[in-house]
């Protein structure tokens, strides 16, 4: 059977029970598949044999970076810097585990696109990153094609401040400005995230949820939906570390862009130029093959780009 929607990620797709039998799965990549299908999230442990040594690599090469004594196990862990965005661009091991060519073709698998790594995030400790799902920074169109991959460098308990989650989360509503009643375009935020946390807040209530937190043991990866509400707990211990590795993937033939700052419905879409961390080279936007076409020269966004100046400049 051919695929009647392509627009859809064929795990997230409700059509996932019948397209799943001609992907050909090997036994644990179907477990895998059906877990993303109806939780949002799956865990595996991640396919590389030398990975011992890239996160000892990765300690010593990131950890002058974060301002934190790492040497002294009375030190506080957390008061530097939790977080090194694309370290991808400087260390080899960060880029090997962003670019790994199983995870790679696992995703593509799943998503039934090309899936492309474009975003790294190396944290020494816990985030304490309140919920949201990953759609409001960086999304797609069509939608869904984005997902995070979570991979614990070493052995993560209870007190360290463990990633959490709720199962089945991504099947709720996308979080955008429309479902707000918030105009995003041209905006200014501290945290993109910020405007949709009572929201968030709200539905977890309604749906009873209830989080679950990933003790991870060293080696293990977990991957998230785009739309799966996610978090760091709080870290009770701040003299013990929780290093972890976050690579972001975007799949070929989409429109990349934040919905934070877009307002789609008029066609204000703040667009995303990412690179692929496995080949170094621009993916361009686009849509059913066709290039699409960067609509910052749009009189709207100038203005808000001179405004934005105007704003620092008054300080
Ligand atoms: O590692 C965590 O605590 C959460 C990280 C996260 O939400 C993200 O990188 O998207
Ligand atoms: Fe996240």
């Amino acid at each position: 059977m051919s695929n009647p929607l392509p627009g859809l990620p064929l795990i997230e797709s409700p059509l996932f029970p019948m397209l799943k039998a001609e992907q050909e799965l090997t036994a644990q990549e179907e477990e895998i598949a059906i877990t993303l299908h109806e939780k949002g999230y799956a865990v595996f442990e991640f396919p590389d044999s030398n990975l011992d040594a890239r996160i000892d690599r990765i300690k010593r090469n990131l950890s002058p970076r974060y301002g934190v004594d790492f040497d002294n196990p009375q030190s506080d862990k957390t008061t530097g810097e939790r977080r090194i965005q694309d370290a991808w661009t400087f260390d080899e091991d960060v880029r090997a585990i962003a670019a790994n060519a199983a995870v790679l073709d696992l995703l593509s698998k799943l998503y039934g696109r090309r899936a492309f790594p474009f975003q790294t995030l190396n944290f020494p400790v816990g985030t304490q990153q309140d919920v949201h799902s990953d759609s409001v920074h960086f999304s797609s169109l069509p939608e869904r094609f984005m997902c995070g991959v979570w991979l614990a460098m070493e052995n993560i308990g209870p007190d360290a401040g463990p990633l959490f989650y709720y199962p089945g989360s991504h099947r709720w509503p996308i979080m955008t400005n429309a479902l707000i009643g918030r105009q995003g375009y041209g905006a200014d935020l501290d945290s993109a995230q910020e405007p949709y946390g009572a929201a968030w807040q709200a539905m977890c209530q309604a749906h009873d949820a209830h989080a679950e937190t990933f003790l991870a043991s060293k080696g293990q990866a977990l991957i998230w939906c785009a739309n799966l509400l996610h978090g760091g707990s709080r870290q009770h211990n701040a003299r013990i570390t929780r290093w972890s590795q976050v690579t972001h993937y975007y799949f070929d033939d989409c429109i990349y862009y934040t919905p934070a700052y877009s307002d789609e419905v008029i066609g204000h879409v703040h667009l995303r130029h990412p690179i692929s961390i496995d080949d170094g080279h621009p993916r361009p936007n686009s849509y059913l093959g066709e290039k699409v076409q960067d609509p910052s020269s749009e009189p709207v966004k100038r203005a808000s780009v001179r405004h934005r100046f105007m704003k620092r400049f008054r300080g």
